[in-house]
């Protein structure tokens, strides 16, 4: 699984405030902790007021780049704030997203011709977000061909069909795995990835319910999530489940993770 650390999150009340204060050392010390917890890339998103976008996203980049040897998930609902701050990415990660949304493709795919990037492509358009299948592997294949032109080849993009919350579709999972199954079909060398949280919106035990759903979604052939790689439930969850899956030889990364008390009952560091 790649994981995608979701905490530095201006969205997030604590990490808000934080950004708000310009706290350095808060933010510093949630990216070295995603890290050693797990995370491959680090997403940092602004989630401040648009005026202010611009320089909280460069100042969260800069600090992270510095903390962390790890790329970065740019997280902008604005495609041309994408375009702003990219440059001072100091090497290639995801960013995100494009959509078939006004002319995102236009602003984002020519930032990844001819390089490294990466990209999440959520499944929705002027329309709105679709729920049901046809219409994800419909828009699925326009954002595939589109970044055809610019020349993005399919194992760069992370499909993120955005699944929709099981308390109001009780479905939910089940077409959002459907979709996964058609899409892979189609783009076998594709991405498909999630945010967690998105599954478990107003019901209780959420944490229990977001651990099953990348169990199960795991199993399916999900490749990447957004996910609190601080979790530690979550992280042991899919950590066991790596190792069913037979992807973890000798089960070593599980037995290691628990005897460095990164899952399992907390040891006290020395
Ligand atoms: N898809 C894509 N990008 C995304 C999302 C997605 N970016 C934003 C979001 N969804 C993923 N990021 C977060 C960040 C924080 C929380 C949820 C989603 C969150 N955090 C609380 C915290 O850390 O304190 C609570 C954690 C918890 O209780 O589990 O809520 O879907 N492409």
């Amino acid at each position: 699984m790649i994981i995608i650390g979701e905490k530095i999150n201006g969205t997030i009340p604590k990490v808000g405030r934080a950004i708000a204060e310009r706290d350095e050392a808060f933010i510093r010390d949630l990216a070295i902790k995603q890290a050693e917890a797990g995370a491959d890339y680090i997403d940092v998103c602004a989630g401040t007021a648009p005026e202010v976008e611009e320089e909280t996203l460069i100042w969260l980049m800069n600090i992270v780049q510095d903390a962390v040897d790890k790329p970065l998930c740019i997280d902008s609902p604005n495609a041309r704030m994408i375009e702003k701050v990219i440059k001072h990415a100091k090497r290639p990660g995801i960013l995100n997203s494009v959509s078939k949304e006004g002319d995102k493709t236009d602003v984002i795919y020519p930032l990844m011709k001819g390089t490294d990037w990466q990209v999440i492509a959520l499944t929705c358009d002027d329309k709105g977000i679709p729920y049901d299948v046809e219409t994800r592997v419909n828009i699925t294949k326009e954002l595939v061909e589109e970044a055809d032109k610019y020349g993005i080849t399919p194992d760069r993009i992370h499909v993120d069909p955005l699944v929709m919350a099981i308390s109001a579709d009780n479905q939910s999972m089940i077409t959002f795995l459907e979709s996964l199954k058609q899409i892979k079909e189609l783009y076998p060398t594709i991405k498909i990835t999630s945010g967690l949280s998105n599954i478990s919106f107003s019901m209780p035990l959420r944490k229990v319910i977001n651990a099953t759903f990348l169990t199960l979604a795991t199993y399916a052939g999900m490749d990447s999530a957004i996910m609190d790689p601080l979790d530690r439930d979550i992280m042991a969850a899919l950590l066991a489940t790596e190792a069913l899956m037979g992807r973890d030889r000798h089960c070593r990364k599980f037995t290691t993770a628990y005897r460095k008390g990164k899952i399992g009952p907390k040891k006290d560091k020395k």
